[in-house]
């Protein structure tokens, strides 16, 4: 039934029913909607959930609330001093794992290697830790003074009600720096995907419009890139080359300056549609800058995202220069790439990583003559997987609800359409604007999609599938290494990267080359093969 290479015998969907049957039969029948064989040509047919409570006792690779607002959209920006209130462990676990790189803008302003908390105590959670807050606001402003200040709180500061929003406003007025709070407890959502939309609504009420500047030449913000392993710095590298100017970077390498202005550009690229979407969504209501999705992941990709852009701003100059750039940075590439995919051409790779990337890094992959067999992401929404189409119906659940959904209206000065509304028509109607395909379209019939994927779950996907290679996190490498399969890290690549744009794409290339090829995989007995494995069956009572 399955027509996978690596695998040529298996029935999925048998394969499928044999893992639910491992599961209590209440636990069994939520995962199964979270797992989908591709089946149908017209994926349109087919759906998945995705977005739920994780069932509790599986293992799985979600963060936190406050993980998405603190570690991923506010954390790049490193002019910033970004202050978690809360116990040390937050901020510590928060601390740069991530690898959002960041240079300093012309004020020399990095505090992106600094980790500010307010170390709660057992005191402070019975007393409360308003106090200790304004005195670290205070204390970090005095210190510092950086362009702005960011505080993030975190599970015990929800329980105990500190006000963290009227501390920012009298520091704010006290100190005259802005300071944004953001109430991203840790328990608020089902993962981090709720934090991405808290910190997408405050910095859309506080930060975005506040400084009007004109932005010369053919400007774009880059919405949901955020600079791991030097990314944002490769994707700065090839716009500019072709001559077009990046306003600002949410986040990654951000500047809280270039925010303030971010609505004067005229376009919003979005490489991560899960965690920016929603400012996307309300600058173009607001101001009438319009959105388009991009991917930078990958060098057919990065071509096309370009051509997009040329596409928008219909200017034969621009769009001559931009096809100059796509050919020799294509030509460049290739003859670097030839020899890797020799070594990898037709070799699985599986995919489980986050919001996004899980989708994104496909496109690298067939680059280099790989066959992605399964992917999901760990918190995306339907939309991700289904396209941006559905998101208008997606069903609003207790947990969905928690998160404030802003009434935006065009702004009675601010407002102006980058492009007729003709246009604009014509522009979404080719995909151009406005219009997220999802991950399923591009998952061939005979994969597998799987959405917040468990242990278990992985476990006997790597037994019957076999991939050479599975792009994860750090939280499974090591399960999935003992099963002499190499797994990259794809939320902080694993020391290394750029893997965006051109010479990214090389650099995947090469680290994956090396990892899959290495003779050590097949030398290496992993522990439970030596020794005979604890058992046990589930309790029926
Ligand atoms: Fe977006 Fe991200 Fe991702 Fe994400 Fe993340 Fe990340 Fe990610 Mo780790 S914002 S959804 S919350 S692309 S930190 S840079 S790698 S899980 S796939």
């Amino acid at each position: 039934m399955s027509d996978l290479k690596s695998c040529p015998s298996v029935d999925l969907e048998e394969f499928v029913d044999n893992i639910l049957k491992k599961y209590p039969a209440k636990v069994a029948k939520k995962r199964k909607d979270h797992i989908l064989v591709r089946k149908e040509e017209d994926p349109a047919r087919e759906s998945i959930q995705a977005n739920n409570r994780t069932v509790p006792g599986i293992i799985t690779q979600r963060g936190c609330c406050y993980a998405g607002c603190k570690g991923v959209v506010l954390g790049p920006v490193g002019d910033m001093v970004h202050i978690t209130h809360g116990p040390i462990g937050c901020g510590f676990y928060a601390w740069l794992t991530r690898r959002n790189l960041f240079k300093p803008g012309e004020d020399g302003k990095n505090y992106s290697t600094y980790c500010f908390s307010t170390d709660m105590q057992e005191q402070d959670i019975i007393f409360g830790g308003e106090k200790k807050l304004k005195q670290a606001i205070k204390e970090a402003w005095e210190t510092f003074k950086p362009n702005a200040i960011s505080v993030h709180a975190t599970c015990p500061v929800g329980l105990i009600g500190d006000d963290v929003q009227a501390v920012a406003r009298e520091a704010e007025a006290e100190l005259g720096v802005k300071v944004l709070a953001f109430n991203c407890e840790g328990y608020k959502g089902v993962s981090q995907s709720a934090g991405h939309h808290i910190a997408n609504n405050k910095l859309f009420n506080e930060t975005v419009g506040t400084k009007d500047e004109a932005i010369p030449g053919y400007s774009v913000n880059i919405l949901g890139e955020y600079n791991i392993g030097g990314d944002a710095w490769e994707i700065e590298r090839i716009l500019e080359k072709c001559g077009i100017k990046i306003a600002a970077t949410f986040s990654g390498d951000g500047k809280y300056d270039s925010m303030t202005s971010s609505h004067m550009a005229s376009l919003n690229l979005i490489m991560c549609y899960r965690s920016i979407n929603y400012l996307a969504e309300m600058m173009e209501t607001k101001y009438g800058i319009p959105w388009a999705k991009v991917n930078f992941i990958g060098v057919k990709a990065m071509s096309k995202s370009l051509r997009k852009i040329a596409r928008f701003f219909e200017d034969p100059e621009l769009t001559r220069r931009i096809e100059e750039v796509i050919k020799e940075e294509e030509e460049s590439v290739e003859q670097k790439l030839a020899p890797y995919r020799e070594r990898l051409q037709g070799k699985t790779a599986m995919l489980f990583v986050g919001g996004s990337r899980a989708h994104h890094y496909q496109d690298l992959l067939r680059d280099l003559g790989m066959e992605p067999v399964a992917a999901g992401y760990e918190f995306a929404h339907r939309d991700d997987y289904e396209g941006s189409h559905i998101a208008g119906k997606i069903k609003v659940d207790a947990d969905s609800r928690n998160i404030e959904e802003l009434k935006v209206e065009p702004d009675s000065e601010k407002y102006s359409p980058r492009v007729s509304p003709e246009k604009k028509k014509e522009l979404e109607q080719e995909s151009v604007l406005g219009h997220y395909h999802g991950m399923i379209p591009d998952m061939p019939p005979g994969t597998l999609v799987v959405d917040d994927i468990s242990h278990l779950e992985l476990e006997e996907l790597i037994k019957t599938l076999k991939p050479d290679i599975i792009l994860s996190g750090i939280k499974d490498k090591y399960v999935i290494e003992k099963f002499n399969v190499p797994s990259k890290q794809i939320h902080n690549y694993d020391y290394s990267g750029p893997f965006a744009g051109y010479k990214g794409a090389v650099n995947f290339a090469r680290d994956i080359d090396m990892m899959i090829n290495n003779p050590a995989w097949k030398l290496a007995v992993p522990p439970f093969e030596k020794k005979p494995l604890l058992s046990a069956d589930l309790g029926t009572d």
